[in-house]
């Protein structure tokens, strides 16, 4: 079995980022030898540190599906339609950063005032967007393929402004804080690419696999497991699926949430 976990506001707490409360199912499934497979909106910079406080060692999603990271030598054999960087296999689904920011720059006269995003801002401006840490707020900036973006003008005005974004080929995506424009590309697939991966790689068919997530750039993910988790946010409502069955909704939230539905499944796939 699998379980592929958003970070913010599912395994990490919406407010201060903490995993404690999860640290018991966490320790459970690293006995059972089932792997935690973070797909989230941050970078790899980010998960970099996370990985090594989680003591993590398994492949990761980055920027709500951009690339998967996964630690050269995890798999027998390259999976296909890797490149090699820094020790990873890499296999990329959007181009650059650079690309969206470009497009924001287009956006800024016909848009003046109504958005900001991180490039825009200034580390002491992501840490009060955020409430991470100035050293976790640097990190949540070196991004190698989206951009979040803040709407601040009037909410009829975004539609127009995600019209744009979609005619010129961003698929913005809702997070817990962030609008984040990445190429066509989500969580949801590349989830699918990875656990092919694990299948090429012999893992025993047909996967078992849950899906944890709070928010709209989570979707695409929990519309692709074959259990889905979503976790009740402090801040919005759950996000709409489609899927009518195998989805557990957590009465708690963040990291609470996340193990009471954890153990959920747990008992489900063991019973
Ligand atoms: C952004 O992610 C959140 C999580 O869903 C969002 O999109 O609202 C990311 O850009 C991430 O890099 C950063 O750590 C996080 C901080 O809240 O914001
Ligand atoms: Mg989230
Ligand atoms: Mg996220």
């Amino acid at each position: 079995p699998l379980v592929f976990t958003d970070m913010d506001g599912s395994l990490l707490d919406h407010h201060d980022y903490s995993w404690s409360a999860a640290a018991p199912l966490l320790a459970q499934l690293e006995q059972a030898g089932i792997p935690v497979i973070p797909a989230t909106s941050k970078t790899r910079a980010e998960l970099e540190v996370l990985r090594s406080e989680l003591d993590n060692c398994h492949p990761f999603i980055v920027e709500n599906g951009a690339a998967v990271f996964i630690p050269q030598g995890y798999f027998p054999r390259a999976p296909e339609g890797v490149i090699e960087r820094d020790g990873y296999w890499v296999r990329e689904f959007s181009v650059p950063r650079s690309h969206w920011l470009g497009l924001l720059g287009t956006l800024r006269h016909d848009f003046a005032g109504e958005f900001t995003c991180f490039a825009h801002a200034s580390d002491e401006e992501i840490v009060a967007m955020t409430g991470l840490t100035p050293e976790a707020a640097h990190l949540a900036n070196q991004r190698e393929y989206s951009e979040p973006t803040q709407w601040l003008g009037e909410p009829v005005r975004k539609v127009r402004f995600l019209e744009e974004l979609r005619e010129h080929g961003a698929n913005p995506l809702q997070g817990g804080r962030f609008l984040t424009l990445a190429g066509d590309c989500d969580k949801g697939r590349a989830l699918a690419w990875l656990r092919e991966a694990y299948a090429s790689a012999g893992a025993p068919h047909p996967i078992r696999d849950l899906g944890i997530g709070d928010s709209g750039n989570d979707v695409a993910m929990l519309e692709a497991t074959e259990t889905a988790l979503v976790i009740r946010s402090p801040v919005h409502e759950f996000p709409q699926l489609s899927r009518q069955h195998d989805i557990i909704y957590s009465t708690g939230f963040g990291p609470a949430g996340w193990s009471e539905g954890v153990a959920k499944w747990l008992a489900s796939i063991s019973g």
